[in-house]
């Protein structure tokens, strides 16, 4: 199942921020979510780099900023637009840059025209001289960098928004920078990793999409048959059709309308590994699913709080899993770069690793033989006749993934940077000593076992082989009108300007070489993304090239719905008077198999009247998540033991609430939740926040009694997602938590 909770990738990495002369936060607040990297943001402020935090409630980065900016939540993708037609106007864009390295910009400079700054005033709320003098600002100081996190993508526009802050970075030539680049903060332990091995229903591993290609380039590098797995689907079509996401598999529960989009089946059963599941919103709907559902299995160290929104009393399963401390294996952190991480105890009690249970899990299903059969051709390769995990998975997972470049990875290389983690530079990621020429965790893309790996992505300034690339050739050689993709530019060591995507096809052209005929017969209708021998890759770095191509990045994306990123108004927006200009997307049939609306909702009714406050969610340091496991522990359960609405000492008062009273807070979807009122100046009097941490309350319902004896948490709450509106993003159906409407009431 997915994790639509989407996020994009950093192009720098954390410290890389000590080199940036200013710091531009919009919708992440790293002092609470990422204390390590606010460190280093700490350390760029006192070298005299201006730090801006853009949020609609006054977070704890907002207090340690040189500067806040208080924003309408949803209208990030304005702000930008007005923030481009003033760096426009005053001339203050990277021209060579975007001539050289961009197609479409022209189109972005047009759009961004009719944000004028008291249009994006109105729109945002933000003062037009203050977008003005922001703008500038940013523009001037070289490198700036922009960091983003849920802020922007929990949003019906997520997409647009994720889109629209590379272009700005584009538009200045901030990408590709010592100190630039985009930077999103990730949020779980190794989520990085996770989307890398596509644990998504839309792809498989390393971004390689469903199709039949793909899925036998993945049972080769398996050892099973793709006929076999072919026939472990209802049908081909199926086999390469978007499954249901975390967001959208309680449709495929409830709502008889939408199993036409799974094959005319109901889902039936559910297996829930490492999620909070009630972290989703439309908790009601979750509830429902759950109590639905023929047979529920969880996989986790604790009482997930999902076993205990639920009625259903039977058919319920909950396997105790091994925690972190009790595995060992790679993680990706969130730049990129893996990580080895040793076990530090044997997995206690009856409790077992993740990959134990679900190999005999596919025992039971009866195609165990065919689940670990890469693990023992690896294991035969090295003359042993058992595997060792996880080292033998690595290699799996390095020599299948070449799309993103990983195949230079191997536990022991990575082992090697753990246990001599003192001789890398702590800013640049730059080995020292014996680990010259490598940047610490391999950030990707490693392009062999030589490649240093990439700690900068698309810094075409840098040789290939100390990590330097153009932007990659996804889209084409030329646009639908006509123009080259291909960069300007070359990498410097090279002769070779802009190229695509090596293949056995276009090597000897691209690179001027010939192959010899033993080589030809290997790669014969192989790109760099599949070639098991690595040739075509070596002979590109031999050339001074990056194997998958040097191209323009694209700012108008010609086969999506919004070819641009436009504002859009929330589907539940605090301005209605703004929804006929700025309207949301049409209706969308079968997206990740649910039918989602979208303008027929926006529409439904003047949604402001009935539910007349901003609800913003966001996160507390003590907690995490669901705080499943946080809550459970004792002293972070006393450092914030109580679930709460923020609410503007003007907006309390005006309903007769004073601090400390108990409210009902009413969501869109009808639904409720009873919590205790804060005063805070942190919101502004037409929003109130509440945070995401909690679980175990259920529309003022105690579900203590329903926890196993002895597996109480020591602090529950209402779950704020029982009350956030209805809403997903266009692209990956996120849920839009970043914005919606609510009602408060005395209790
Ligand atoms: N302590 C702690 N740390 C965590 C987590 C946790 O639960 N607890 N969770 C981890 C996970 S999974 C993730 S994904 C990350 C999330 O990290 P963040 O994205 O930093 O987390 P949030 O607090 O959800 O949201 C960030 C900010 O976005 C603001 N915001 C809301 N709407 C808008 C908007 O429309 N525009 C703008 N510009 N800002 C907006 C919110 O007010 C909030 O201050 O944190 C990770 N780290
Ligand atoms: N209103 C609102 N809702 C939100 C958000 C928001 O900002 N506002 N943010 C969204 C985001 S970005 C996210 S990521 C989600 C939170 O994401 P969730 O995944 O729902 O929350 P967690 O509590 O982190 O869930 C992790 C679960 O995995 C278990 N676990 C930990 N380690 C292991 C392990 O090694 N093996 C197994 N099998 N299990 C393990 C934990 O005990 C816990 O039950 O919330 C989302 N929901
Ligand atoms: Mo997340």
């Amino acid at each position: 199942m997915a994790n639509t909770f989407g996020y994009g990738g950093m192009t720098n990495h954390i410290a890389d921020m000590n080199f940036s002369k200013f710091i531009f936060i919009i919708g992440a607040n790293p002092a609470v979510n990422h204390p390590v990297s606010m460190v280093h943001i700490l350390r760029a402020k006192e070298k005299g780099a201006k730090i801006v935090c853009v949020d609609p409630h006054f977070s704890k980065t907002a207090a340690k900023a040189n500067e806040y900016i208080r924003i309408r939540s949803g209208t990030d993708v304005a702000l930008v637009y007005a923030m481009i037609n003033v760096i426009v106007q005053k001339k203050l864009y990277d021209e060579k840059y975007l001539k050289e390295r961009v197609y479409g910009y022209e189109e972005i400079f047009k759009e961004a025209r009719k944000y004028t700054l008291s249009e994006a005033e109105n729109i945002t709320g933000i003062p037009a001289a203050t977008i003005e003098r922001i703008a500038i600002e940013m523009a001037r100081a070289k490198p700036a960098s922009l960091i983003w996190n849920q802020g922007l993508t929990q949003h019906t526009v997520g997409t647009n928004n994720t889109r629209i802050m590379p272009i700005l970075q584009m538009i200045l030539g901030n990408i590709g920078k010592r100190g630039g680049g985009v930077n999103i903060l990730r949020g779980h332990d190794n989520v990085q990793g996770a989307s890398d091995m596509n644990n998504l229903s839309d792809s498989l591993p390393g971004y390689y999409g469903l199709g039949e290609g793909p899925w036998r380039h993945f049972c080769k590098h398996w050892g099973v048959d793709y006929e076999w797995m072919k026939s472990r689907f209802k049908s081909k079509e199926m086999m390469e059709k978007t499954g249901y996401a975390l967001s959208t598999w309680r449709f495929g529960v409830l709502d008889e309308e939408n199993y036409a989009n799974n094959a005319g089946t109901q889902i039936k059963m559910m297996i829930v590994i490492g999620n909070g599941i009630s972290t989703t919103t439309l908790l009601d709907k979750t509830k429902a699913a759950l109590d639905n559902l023929e047979m529920l299995v969880f996989i986790d160290p604790y009482v997930n709080d999902v076993a205990v929104i639920t009625d259903r009393t039977d058919n319920l399963f909950l396997l105790p899993a091994a925690s972190q401390m009790e595995t060992s294996g790679c993680v990706a952190a969130t730049n990129r770069a893996y990580q080895w991480r040793y076990q530090v105890i044997k997995p206690m009690f009856e409790c077992r690793e993740d990959h134990e249970i679900l190999f005999d899990l596919a025992g039971r299903l009866g195609f165990k033989e065919q689940y670990q059969k890469s693990l023992y051709e690896n294991a035969k390769k090295d003359g042993r006749s058992e595997f060792i995990w996880p080292d033998d998975a690595t290699t799996e997972m390095a020599q299948s993934i070449r799309s993103i470049g990983l195949q230079g990875m191997s536990a022991k290389r990575l082992k090697a940077h753990c246990d001599n983690w003192h001789m890398f530079d702590t800013n640049t990621l730059e080995g020292k000593g014996p680990m010259k020429g490598q940047f610490y965790g391999l950030p990707w893309p490693c392009w062999s076992e030589s490649h240093p790996g990439t700690p900068i992505m698309y810094a075409d300034e840098i040789p290939v082989m100390r990590g330097g690339m153009g932007f990659r050739v996804n889209w084409g050689l030329e646009s639908p009108d006509g123009k080259s993709m291909l960069s300007a530019r070359g990498l410097p060591d090279s002769k070779i300007k802009g190229h695509p995507a090596i293949s056995a096809e276009n090597i000897e052209k691209v690179l001027g070489i010939r192959l010899s005929n033993e080589e030809k017969e290997i790669v014969k209708g192989k790109t760099f993304a599949t070639d098991n021998s690595n040739i075509l890759v070596n002979k590109a770095l031999e050339a001074g090239i990056c194997p998958y191509g040097n191209g323009k990045a694209r700012m108008v994306v010609w086969n999506w719905y919004d070819k641009i990123p436009l504002h859009r108004e929330p589907l539940h927006s605090f301005r209605g008077d703004l929804v006929d200009k700025y309207p949301s997307f049409p209706d969308k049939k079968d997206h990740f198999r649910a039918n989602i609306k979208y303008v027929s909702r926006q529409k439904e009714k003047d949604w402001v009247k009935e539910y007349p406050l901003n609800l913003l969610t966001g996160r507390l340091v003590a907690h995490m998540g669901t705080g499943t496991e946080t809550r459970s522990a004792k002293y972070l359960a006393e450092v914030q033991g109580e679930m709460f609405v923020e609410i503007h000492p003007n907006t309390a008062l005006n309903l007769g609430v004073n601090d400390g009273d108990m409210v009902w807070l009413h969501g869109t979807s009808g639904t409720k939740i009873l919590v205790k009122a804060r005063h805070s100046y942190r919101v502004d009097e037409s929003c109130v926040f509440i945070p995401q941490n909690f679980s175990g309350i259920y529309s003022g319902k105690s579900l203590i009694d329903k926890y196993p004896k002895g597996t109480e948490p020591y602090a529950i709450g209402e779950a704020s997602t029982l009350v956030t509106s209805y809403g997903f993003d266009y692209n990956t159906a996120c849920p839009e938590t970043k914005c919606g409407l609510c009602r408060i009431e005395k209790a």
